[in-house]
């Protein structure tokens, strides 16, 4: 490896460059193209979050007259008050785009998961697609926080109502909501926070759903409980406020510990497996914190929930909410979703999918079209992840172990993205102002994304194979293909499987641009589509050469999920996790990396924090820690009779909109109200197999 000073558009950047021949065109690496204008982008009106909510007991509550009346009055329900905690969450009419809502109506998704069961803090989905987003309510809250101000950016309290961080800034004393209880009217305490630490986090033989770990709240972190509704951190860290951001959607949504203590292992003859499974799709009215219960499941068509009589959160005018009194979720796919949003048989997508962008742009051009599309930000990005571990995470065989050494090594990451041909994989997805080349690392547009920190290394067929002869292949047997050294994997072709998810024509599009441009390199990829969860599964085990997924929100915020934008935990990096013995080997660079993320984690200084997401992207874009294959802007598709939808609203940046759009005050005015509610004036019944509404 060698270092040169190059004078690049007038930056000058210092270049690992490796001693690929120069007498061949080879193309020097630079920074990345700016992205198309996108004008289309919608605004958010920012503003602080004390705009947004408080906590305070207000002078009186309501609910809809039927619940009064049919519950109520008749003694199958306490009376409101009752039902609602001491100091309710309290959303202020000032920031809601309408104001005020009215009760009624239903909410239709359509999605392209399939519930496991209800036991999400055990590993298990609900099918995505905002079901598990509404059941499972957080510590803190970060999805609508793209219309936060920056100066003002931090994690919204949620089940956590206040926190306080003492004198030395190792402890974080955090004040549960008190007197909320889960929608069987059960008390919510910091028994079910310290169930969900103790016995799942903690709990090697348990991984929640969105896989939560130890580390993901710090090596070293602990958790106790002071009283019901107070829960004590001690960090090692001093003021480590970044991990407040972990303690939101999807790393700290406790489950209601006096369903789930029962069944684990710990506390009964149950297996893991066993107590993961013990909640089936078929058990209905699971006791959730969230604004509706799962009441009714019919497999393969649909899963419908009710309002939970117990919500801890109203609006200023003390109507508990939420104004919605269902929501469906149709079981389909996600191309489905968008087809039927548009068509105003469903009421809501993320469209994100770009080859369905220009049908669903005509199509809702149209005044007298049910929905309405509006474009958020560049959020929606894919990246190609080679395998970086070699000590055996996934029990590779002779010719995986084999590719993992090749993964390590720089030159042969540097021939594979420089025979990545972004332009055209973007233009076969949608053509257009919509897809950016992206070379991987954090997203151009977003707060701590700087263009000169970050290297790209141009489409070059050329340069790619100087780069896969520096790292050692020849085509030996001249089929087209390179071979392994001989005496490693038989000499053979080199063959890497590519794990994608087959749920998505975008990823399955990504997989054959990617397959075909590495067959022109001399490379054989051999894809490896699987379903959503399965695909989610074999990733987490190791079991692939390279992996194509639809990023997280690190790349794009850096302050959500900050722990997963390098290994910094056995089990947190995507593509490189602990092997058979626990360790991780780290590349140098990739140490580095770790090195600058956990500084950055350490540090609330604004500048310093600048400085370092620039190392960073240096780093993980001159090493091709990831490979960026396209970035492009997604849409919400929402039917028009909805009210109370934020301006601006992305798909997709700290959460999916289904967040982000805070659905519990979302309204439909009572004059567009329908009546495709399946089970109107009913509540959920008790939870148990099988059990309905009830009326
Ligand atoms: C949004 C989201 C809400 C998961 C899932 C799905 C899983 C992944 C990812 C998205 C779906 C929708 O994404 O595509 O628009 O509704 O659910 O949770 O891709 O397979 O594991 O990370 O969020």
């Amino acid at each position: 490896m060698s270092k040169h000073a190059i004078a690049l558009g007038g930056a000058s950047l210092l270049l690992g460059v490796s001693l690929i021949a120069t007498q061949a065109q080879t193309v020097a690496p630079t920074t990345p193209p700016d992205p198309p204008t996108f004008a289309a982008q919608g605004t958010p009106n920012f503003v602080g979050i004390s705009d947004i909510q408080e906590f305070k007991a207000l002078p009186e509550y309501h609910e809809p007259s039927w619940v009064t009346e049919k519950f109520v009055d008749t003694g199958k329900l306490p009376p409101v008050a009752e039902r609602l905690p001491k100091e309710p969450l309290v959303y202020k009419a000032s920031n809601m785009a309408d104001g005020i809502g009215v009760y009624g109506d239903v909410m239709r998704h359509v999605i392209g998961g399939r519930p496991e069961g209800w036991n999400y803090s055990a590993g298990q989905s609900q099918g995505w697609g905002g079901i598990d987003i509404g059941l499972s309510e957080c510590l803190t809250r970060t999805g609508p926080l793209f219309e936060v101000k920056a100066d003002e950016l931090a994690p919204m309290p949620n089940l956590a109502k206040s926190w306080d961080w003492s004198e030395d800034g190792h402890e974080l004393t955090m004040h549960l909501i008190e007197g909320a209880k889960w929608s069987d009217g059960e008390p919510f305490t910091s028994d079910d926070v310290m169930f969900y630490w103790n016995d799942e986090v903690l709990d090697p033989n348990v991984t929640p759903l969105n896989g939560a770990t130890p580390e993901t709240f710090g090596e070293g972190t602990t958790l106790e409980a002071l009283d019901d509704y107070t829960i004590k951190w001690t960090f090692k860290d001093v003021r480590p406020e970044q991990y407040l951001y972990q303690m939101a959607y999807g790393t700290f949504c406790p489950g209601p510990a006096h369903l789930l203590k029962p069944q684990h292992p710990k506390y009964s003859d149950n297996t893991y497996e066993q107590f993961k499974n013990a909640f089936p799709p078929e058990y209905m009215s699971m006791p959730t914190m969230g604004a509706w219960a799962p009441v009714t499941y019919r497999p393969d068509d649909i899963i419908v929930l009710r309002r939970n009589p117990y919500y801890w959160k109203v609006d200023d005018q003390g109507n508990q909410l939420p104004y919605l009194d269902e929501l469906e979720y149709r079981l389909s796919t996600w191309a489905d979703r968008d087809v039927q949003a548009v068509a105003g048989t469903g009421d809501f997508s993320n469209l994100e999918q770009a080859e369905s962008y220009v049908e669903a742009l005509k199509r809702s051009a149209d005044p007298s079209a049910p929905a309405r599309l509006a474009f958020g930000a560049r959020t929606i990005g894919y990246t190609l992840y080679p395998n970086l571990s070699a000590n055996g995470w996934g029990e590779p065989d002779e010719r995986g172990q084999a590719v993992r050494e090749l993964n390590r090594n720089l030159d042969f990451r540097q021939a594979v993205t420089s025979a990545i041909d972004r332009q055209s994989l973007g233009e076969a997805l949608v053509k257009g102002p919509f897809t950016a080349i992206y070379p991987g690392g954090l997203y151009a547009g977003t707060t701590y994304y700087d263009k000169d920190s970050t290297v790209y290394y141009p489409f070059s067929l050329e340069t790619a194979k100087e780069h896969l002869k520096a790292a050692g292949l020849e085509d030996t047997d001249g089929n087209g293909l390179v071979n392994f050294p001989a005496g490693t994997a038989g000499g053979g072709d080199v063959e890497i499987t590519l794990l994608a998810n087959s749920d998505y024509a975008t990823d399955k599009n990504l997989v054959e641009g990617v397959v075909a441009q590495m067959e022109r390199l001399g490379l054989r990829v051999i894809p490896n589509t699987l379903a959503g969860t399965q695909r989610d599964a074999t990733e987490q085990s190791g079991k692939f050469d390279w992996t194509i997924r639809r990023n997280q929100s690190e790349l794009i915020t850096v302050v959500k999920n900050t722990v997963a934008l390098a290994p910094t935990g056995p089990r947190i990096s995507w593509h490189h996790r602990a092997g058979a013995d626990d360790t991780l080997d780290l590349l140098p660079w990739e140490q580095e990396m770790v090195d600058v993320v956990n500084k950055f984690i350490a540090t609330n200084d604004s500048e310093e924090r600048i400085g370092l997401m620039k190392q960073y992207q240096k780093l993980y874009t001159e090493n091709v820690n990831g490979i960026g294959l396209t970035q492009y802007p997604g849409a919400l598709i929402i039917n028009k009779r909805f009210a109370n939808i934020p301006a601006g609203t992305p798909i997709f940046m700290f959460n999916w909109a289904e967040d982000n759009i805070i659905r519990e005050r979302v309204f439909v005015p009572k004059d567009k109200q329908s009546d495709f509610e399946l089970f109107p004036q009913t509540l959920p019944g008790a939870p148990g197999i099988g059990n309905g509404p009830v009326s």
